[in-house]
């Protein structure tokens, strides 16, 4: 009755606790709701495929203990059976619990594949962890050493912010776009963790690891640093701010960058002039093989009579001076 209790409770908090998207929630339990592919296809395979395997052995097994307990104890089964080992029985033990690591590593192997098999990106940004923030780069539109620190109790309430998730500068990115994450650290091992976007990679100095995430909704979603770095291991929050495209082109201009666009722009004007300049070049050299073919070149002879008047009047100006 109790346990009923306690069951029923539990489930009318979690039905209340409407999940937040991109941050955790009080009194959920369960997965955060996914906002990328890659942890719809991790609920998936958590939901789907290990739940109901972790719950039906784990109710086998409970079965089993019970029916032995009771159905086999010293005033139920006084004379107890003298054998030992049967084979079909062995067989049966190793053999199952194969098949099902086989069906799991089916679905986790493709999972697997699924974050290393990276879709082409459209924006690139690199996440480098510091001891005790994190730094952001887009190497491709000219941003760089945007730093991320956590924010102060009092500055995340007046920002509206989850303290310790909450962060001054957010990492911006598009929203619908592939973004790929290249992490990085300075000085220890971090790791960049995010779970509405299913993230979780090494951050390793000396090393570059890659992810990517699609993000399907506009909004801020938040992660920690998740790989215990020192003393203020928990104060370096993510915090992934997805906006629109417009929004994401002024975010890279003011923060000193050029858009995608404007590289575009940039790179067509480049290769006219480059055009123009090679078109200028030819035209050029045209001409001068033109005027040399009108005007007459200085003969042999006439080189030979021009040097050879030369001669003597050098020779008496030299004389005196010997
Ligand atoms: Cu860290």
């Amino acid at each position: 009755m109790a346990g009923t209790a306690i069951l029923s409770g539990l489930l009318a908090a979690t039905a209340f606790a409407a999940d937040t998207l991109g941050q955790p929630t009080d009194g959920a339990i369960d997965l955060q709701p996914a906002a990328a592919p890659l942890k719809h296809d991790a609920i998936f395979f958590h939901d789907i495929i290990l739940m109901p395997i972790i719950t039906a052995i784990t109710l086998l097994v409970l079965a089993l203990l019970v029916w032995i307990a009771v159905r086999y104890n010293r005033k139920a089964n006084p004379v107890p059976a003298k054998f030992s080992h049967n084979t079909a029985i062995e067989i049966i033990w190793t053999v199952v619990p194969v098949l099902i690591l086989v069906f799991i590593a089916f679905f986790s192997f493709s999972l697997l594949r699924k974050y290393h098999d990276m879709p082409k990106p459209d924006v690139v940004v690199k996440a480098t962890g510091f001891q005790w923030y994190w730094a952001y780069d887009y190497p491709e539109l000219g941003v760089e050493g945007v730093e991320s620190r956590v924010l102060t109790e009092e500055d995340a309430k007046k920002a509206g912010k989850p303290y310790l998730l909450g962060a001054d500068n957010a990492l911006v990115v598009p929203v619908g776009k592939v973004v790929h994450v290249k992490v990085t650290a300075f000085d220890v091992i971090h790791a960049f963790a995010l779970p509405a976007f299913g993230l979780k990679t090494d951050a390793i100095p000396g090393r570059l690891n890659d992810t990517w995430f699609k993000a399907e909704k506009v909004g801020t979603y938040y992660g920690q640093c998740s790989e215990l770095c020192g003393v203020d291991h928990a104060y370096m929050p993510i915090e992934i701010k997805v906006v629109t495209d417009a929004e994401f082109d002024d975010y890279i201009i003011k923060a000193g960058g050029k858009t995608k666009v404007m590289l575009a722009a940039e790179a067509r004007a480049a290769e006219a002039q480059a055009a123009a300049d090679a078109a200028k070049a030819a035209a050029d050299a045209e001409a001068a093989a033109a005027s040399a073919a009108v005007t007459p070149a200085p003969t042999d002879a006439a080189a030979t009579a021009t040097s050879a008047a030369a001669a003597p009047a050098a020779t008496p100006a030299a004389a005196p001076a010997q």
